[in-house]
């Protein structure tokens, strides 16, 4: 069933055609700067908030950081989670994401099992997404043991893209990794977009409103940043400028 944020993104979506979202993470700032950030983010055209990172290890930090941003913002707080710590009862909602080309079960269904009795017993939203991580991987990919994608071969993230929708899931989530030197090509992009029934986010190494403007004119229907506004001070206008960049004609 379709809850109230799944369904304010795909109007969002519809809406604006690549929506930004803004991911914070409790082990690089303090809860107060999480919060900051999500706040500025939300001035600058942020659609959502994703609070985790892949080696949150404390889920008291991100209570915290999850009732500071709750505090500050009216956008949605949605859970990016690492596994079971992950897991906050504060969020809107959780990104009920398998990692689908890791090579340890634990990442594609084990850490669910563990996580949905608690998630059910929260009430939280959980959207159902397919998690594909591509190109360097960075902290995400070594942690989550995938067997990384190349660049040079979008074909593979293709299909692993069409057996998330196969399998019913209703986003994928293209990801380069945290901090990534080179993001998802826009040739990679365009290739899962082309046969996708379902939306298609793209994260990882975006840092310039050119590489947002080219994720988005490749038919990324949203784009995550994070480390963008961890390293910047200006982050309404940060954000603001790769808002305005991924706009469509
Ligand atoms: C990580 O894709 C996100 O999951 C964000 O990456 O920190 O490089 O913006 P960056």
């Amino acid at each position: 069933m379709i809850g109230k944020v799944e369904q304010y993104l795909l109007d969002k979506i519809k809406e604006d055609g690549c929506i930004h979202i803004t991911l914070v993470d409790p082990d690089k700032s303090s809860g107060h700067d999480c919060a900051v950030i999500a706040h500025e983010a939300e001035n600058g055209g942020t659609a959502a908030i994703m609070v985790g990172g892949s080696t949150l290890a404390a889920s008291e930090d991100l209570d915290v950081a999850v009732q500071r941003i709750n505090e500050k913002v009216d956008i949605p707080v949605i859970l990016f989670p690492n596994g079971p710590t992950g897991i906050s009862k504060y969020a809107d909602a959780i990104w009920f994401m398998s990692l689908l080309n890791s090579q340890n079960t634990y990442y594609i269904i084990d850490a669910h099992v563990i996580s949905a009795p608690l998630i059910k017993r929260y009430g939280l939203e959980a959207i159902p997404m397919g998690y594909i991580i591509a190109g360097e991987g960075c902290v995400a990919g070594y942690i989550g043991q995938a067997r990384l994608i190349s660049y040079r071969h979008p074909e593979l993230a293709v299909g692993y893209s069409l057996a998330a929708e196969g399998l019913g899931m209703r986003f994928v989530y293209l990801e380069a990794g945290s901090g990534a030197k080179e993001p998802i090509p826009p040739k990679m992009v365009g290739a899962v977009k082309k046969h996708l029934g379902i939306p298609l986010i793209v994260g990882g190494g975006i840092r310039s409103p050119e590489a947002a403007a080219a994720a988005s004119g490749a038919g990324a229907d949203a784009i995550v940043t994070g480390t963008l506004v961890e390293e910047e001070a200006q982050v309404k206008d940060t954000i603001s400028a790769i808002v305005q960049a991924m706009k469509r004609p």
